[in-house]
């Protein structure tokens, strides 16, 4: 295969490994821990993984012993994220340096390569193809969820059939939390298979005080922000379009918020405000309305508005259309499967409780109908497929002829639409995500021949010199909580949402009105590999504030 000339020069990256992990390891334990909350539910789920320490690895002096051979699985799970390959890369280095003897495999797309047997060995010759570079191409990635024992036993006939001793699974919380039942079941079986997850996700909701960011979010958003900026110099010559911009991030808005620190658009949305302020679509139209002839009365009938993908189930109004919707959906299932598009909705509006039923016809017919489309495996509403940015700019182009005709409003309104998602799920990592996940993979490696089961992979201190991370695991059953998924009380790990008294959205919200009525949009260019550390291997903004650090 032949490979661009970036390509070539990237594959010779070393990616950088913290001191702790560069030389021989051994185990410092923490005091037990608790599950976030619902401890007594959790621990009762949970009999042998609950409470186990949280573990850092510091450098062993002299290690006696001599690491008996093993083989690993791996599995990556979900959307891609930006360093995947290099997990992959890390675990395989890590498991060498332990024993040259040491096999790995991977899974083909996603848990369905598990549970099917499906799979092939990751040679040195494989993964010298991969190193550094975008994408889950290596193996696939698949999103079928993994939590029934049927899938758990097939999965280990497997395992044992490859003399594998541990399975890692790279996902995000879903994956993780069944990485968790995972290894729960498999103690409970006494199985000796060991169950240790990765933090992946470019949605950044996979964090807390221990996983300081999931990888792959520093990566696309700088992506998504080169694209925002160049977006922003057009928008700034031509001096005649409203940019409405959606960005990925399934449920939480860090995307869109990391993105808006970067690039200083003139109005940002976020989800979690929005939803804290019980706001109504109405109310959001008028904030972006107010802002568009404010810019007007200066002469500026321009502008950018950044909109996460999933602001509609934040709206607590639509939130609970879409509830009732997902009940609807399931329930008449069959029905509603065999009728036309439009008939589709008049019978779905049958259904509904008569105030679902007035938003739900209130809203353009290609958005109910894309409200209405099948879930996910997850039972989640399909986020990425609603036009969320085109719902907003209908409505905000209507409001603004009422506002005209009232003479509240002068000036001209023409949109322009772009969803970015899909662009930066692959891109080749950032020096940050090269560096990241690469540690985080080789530190997989480490945990696993700790002989531990159920802990995440986790590098710490991530803004300061990779040299200072802090490696070790931490007990997934920590980050656990309840939650009712589909209609039943289920043990899942804590999404993170946007703190609204975190520094980052407090950053951004000091300067909202600023940047929504002036012109000071940033342009952070594309992602740089090769110069000065300030450009090259700066973590996201996001990052810098949660650590108090300072971005501008
Ligand atoms: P993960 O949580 O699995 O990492 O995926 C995140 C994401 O990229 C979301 O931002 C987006 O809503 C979703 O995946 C899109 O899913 P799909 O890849 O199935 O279209």
């Amino acid at each position: 295969m032949k490979k661009s000339a970036l390509q070539r020069v990237r594959a010779s990256y070393q990616p950088k490994l913290p001191k702790a992990l560069q030389g021989p390891v051994k185990v410092k334990y923490g005091d037990a821990t608790e599950s976030v909350a619902n401890q007594a539910e959790i621990k009762e789920l949970f009999p042998h993984t609950y409470g186990m320490p949280v573990v850092e690895f510091v450098p062993d002096e002299a290690p006696e012993r001599v690491e008996e051979p093993f083989n690993v699985g791996i599995i990556l799970s979900g959307g891609q994220a930006p360093g995947g390959h290099n997990v992959v890369s890390g675990i395989f280095d890590g498991l060498k340096s332990l024993n040259k003897e040491n096999r790995l495999y991977g899974f083909l797309m996603g848990p369905s390569g598990f549970i099917n047997h499906q799979y092939m060995e990751l040679t040195a010759g494989v993964i010298k193809e991969y190193r550094n570079t975008g994408g889950f191409d290596i193996i696939g990635s698949g999103r079928t969820k993994l939590e029934k024992p049927e899938q758990f036993d097939a999965g280990l006939k497997i395992l044992k059939e490859l003399d594998i001793k541990a399975l890692v699974i790279i996902g995000g919380d879903d994956s993780n939390t069944n990485a968790a039942v995972l290894a729960e079941y498999y103690k409970n079986i006494g199985a000796e298979i060991q169950v240790i997850g990765v933090p992946k996700t470019i949605d950044g909701d996979l964090k807390n005080e221990w996983i300081e960011t999931s990888f792959g979010f520093d990566t696309a958003c700088k992506v998504y922000s080169e694209v925002i900026g160049n977006i922003q110099r057009d928008c700034n010559s031509a001096k005649k379009y409203y940019h409405f911009i959606k960005l990925m991030g399934r449920s939480a808005s860090h995307i869109a918020l990391e993105c808006a620190l970067e690039t200083q658009p003139n109005i940002c949305i976020i989800s979690e405000e929005v939803q804290a302020k019980r706001m109504t679509l109405d109310n959001i139209v008028s904030y972006i309305c107010y802002v568009i002839s404010e810019r007007a009365k200066l002469g500026w009938n321009f502008g950018t508005v950044l909109v996460p993908e999933g602001l509609i189930e934040f709206i607590p109004s639509v939130k609970s259309l879409i509830s009732e919707l997902n009940d609807v959906i399931e329930e008449h299932a069959e029905e509603i499967s065999e009728v036309e598009e439009l008939d589709k909705l008049n019978l779905i509006y049958g259904y509904l409780s008569p105030k679902n039923a007035d938003l739900y016809k209130s809203l353009p017919k290609n958005i109910a109908l894309q409200l209405s489309l099948d879930r996910d495996s997850h039972g989640n509403v399909q986020v990425s497929l609603i036009e969320t940015e085109s719902l907003l700019s209908t409505m905000v182009e209507k409001r603004l002829e009422e506002m005209a005709e009232a003479g509240e409003y002068v000036g001209t309104f023409k949109a322009q639409h772009h969803f970015f998602g899909y662009e930066g799920r692959c891109a080749d990592p950032t020096n940050f995500d090269a560096d990241y996940t690469y540690a985080l993979g080789y530190n997989a490696a480490m945990l696993i021949n700790s002989g531990l089961t159920g802990y995440m992979s986790s590098v710490r201190n991530l803004t300061d010199h990779t040299e200072n991370w802090i490696p070790g695991g931490i007990p997934i059953t920590m980050m656990m909580n309840m939650e009712r998924r589909k209609g039943e009380m289920k043990p899942v790990i804590q999404k993170a949402l946007v703190d609204l008294h975190g520094r980052p959205y407090l950053k951004f919200a000091s300067m909202r009105e600023t940047i929504a009525l002036n012109t000071l949009y940033q342009y952070p260019g594309p992602i740089q590999y090769f110069g000065p550390a300030e450009v090259c291997d700066r973590p996201s903004m996001t990052l810098l504030l949660e650590h108090d650090k300072e971005i501008y």
